[in-house]
């Protein structure tokens, strides 16, 4: 997410924390180094020029602070200034009293209205509400078929008619589900270039007649500078209320779309991560500004953990860890754990302090988790216990068995007993114990 601002915040903020005291000259260079990420990340010039004025004017307020760590002081200016951006917290999303509720989506084609119509459909009926999908864009022939087929992967019954007219669908589906007392009805509007009029004043129609609670502004995060403009002229025809970013598992930049929260001054509710239905993510300001600065993100890796491991389980192996009495076998509980977190990208991206250029040299490939796992299956019960006793034939033995190289039985057994060192370090640290846990766990995998 954010991945190429990321980068450039990581140097930027390393350069910064050995700052010495702030000047004029180094708020100069910083705030010119930080002008330059965003307008490469494709955030709005203007929007950019508006937010080095306010980090410049705080930090020269700063100046005079002696504070005992003048960088880090910056760095937090730059951090709160980035969650004004943003917005302070999660906006939820309303409905009036009557039912059912109405959401109408709209965005340029391709920009993932449907998808996230299905993803939002699913989310609030995981919430307990019941659902309505309505196919209302009667434009691309597919489009029917293709919310038909989301609607029967998440169970939500989808409203479609022969029909051509999309206002008359929207007006017959809201009373249908009326009728039949559905709390939510879920508007997914045809694609359309902005330059569209007659789509356009379309669209508006459609908000005339089902007076939607929440106008949804379905943006692609890949799309440069021209996502500004588009939420200009759909703001111009529609009162839209949030802003869904999409695609953000595969953006570099991304810049454009959170212009687009100052722009057109709605906040972003929700993200989408993945092509999956699961894969809508509440938009929470301050945790993604963290992940971006190289905070980490704790919470959501606490909260990622706490959801595939079991607590019990948990405490035991911590325990084992304080005590450094860890051995193969508990490591492999642990790799089984890491597992059914997702991917390992995704995981580090969220530990503190993670280096991300380290991170990129790993070259993570999920599959080495496997062939850890086959490597330690191939081990004796004494020898997961004795890792340090296994001897060269022993070593043959165990990569023949699990398929696997001996050069690579090796470097897992040369890992772990680093990894046993370093743990002796790390038992003094506080980091909560999980997150220490599987960074070690990495560690060893990396170049297994
Ligand atoms: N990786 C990823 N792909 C997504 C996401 N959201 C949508 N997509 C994909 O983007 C493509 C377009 O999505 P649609 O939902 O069809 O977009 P649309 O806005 O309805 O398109 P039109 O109806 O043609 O305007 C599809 O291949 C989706 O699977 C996301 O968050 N991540
Ligand atoms: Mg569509």
């Amino acid at each position: 997410m954010f991945s190429q601002l990321a980068d450039r915040f990581d140097s930027l903020f390393r350069n910064l924390r050995g700052l010495g005291k702030i000047t004029d000259d180094n708020i100069q260079h910083t705030v010119r180094d930080i002008r330059r990420a965003l307008l490469e990340a494709d955030v709005n010039y203007k929007v950019a020029r508006d937010f080095i004025e306010r980090v410049k004017e705080r930090s020269e307020g700063t100046k005079v602070i002696k504070s005992v760590k003048p960088g880090e002081l910056f760095i937090k200016i730059i951090r709160d200034e980035l969650i004004t951006l943003l917005g302070e917290k999660p906006v939820q999303l309303e409905f009036g009293k009557s039912k059912p509720a109405v959401i109408l989506l709209a965005g340029l084609q391709g920009s993932g209205k449907t998808t996230t119509a299905a993803k939002l459909g699913n989310l609030l009926k995981k919430s307990g509400k019941s659902v309505m999908l309505v196919a209302a864009d009667v434009y691309r022939p597919a489009a029917i078929k293709q919310l038909q087929i989301l609607g029967k992967q998440i169970d939500i019954p989808v409203y479609s008619e022969n029909s051509k007219k999309p206002v008359d669908i929207c007006k017959n589906a809201v009373k249908k589900a009326k009728s039949e007392k559905i709390d939510i009805v879920i508007l997914d509007s045809a694609g359309r270039l902005h330059v569209d009029n007659e789509m356009m004043s379309e669209i508006k129609e459609i908000a005339i007649i089902t007076n939607p609670d929440e106008t949804l502004f379905v943006v692609d995060s890949m799309t440069g500078q021209d996502a500004v403009n588009s939420a200009l002229a759909f703001s111009e025809v529609l009162d839209i209320t949030v802003t869904i970013l999409t695609k953000l598992d595969g953006d570099a930049r991304g810049g454009a779309a959170i212009s687009i929260t100052e722009v057109i001054g709605k906040p972003i509710k929700f993200v989408g991560v993945s092509e999956k239905m699961d894969g809508l993510e509440q938009f929470e300001p301050q945790r993604i500004i963290d992940r971006l600065l190289g905070f980490g993100d704790v919470v959501s890796l606490v909260e990622k953990t706490q959801s595939v491991m079991d607590e019990k389980e948990a405490a035991k192996l911590e325990k084992k860890f304080r005590k450094n009495d860890f051995d193969l076998e508990d490591f492999k509980i642990q790799l089984r754990q890491l597992e059914k977190m997702g991917p390992m990208e995704q995981v580090l991206g969220m530990m503190p302090g993670m280096n991300r250029k380290a991170l990129k040299g790993l070259k993570i490939d999920d599959r080495q988790l496997t062939w850890t796992e086959a490597i330690i299956n191939s081990m004796t019960p004494w020898e997961r216990q004795n890792p340090h006793a296994i001897n060269g034939s022993r070593r043959k033995r165990i990569a023949l068995g699990s398929g696997r190289s001996v050069q690579q039985v090796n470097q897992l057994l040369k890992q772990f007993a680093q990894m046993k060192k370093m743990m002796k370090n790390m038992g003094k640290m506080k980091i909560p114990g999980l997150s220490k846990m599987s960074a070690n766990s990495i560690n060893l995998m990396g170049n297994n």
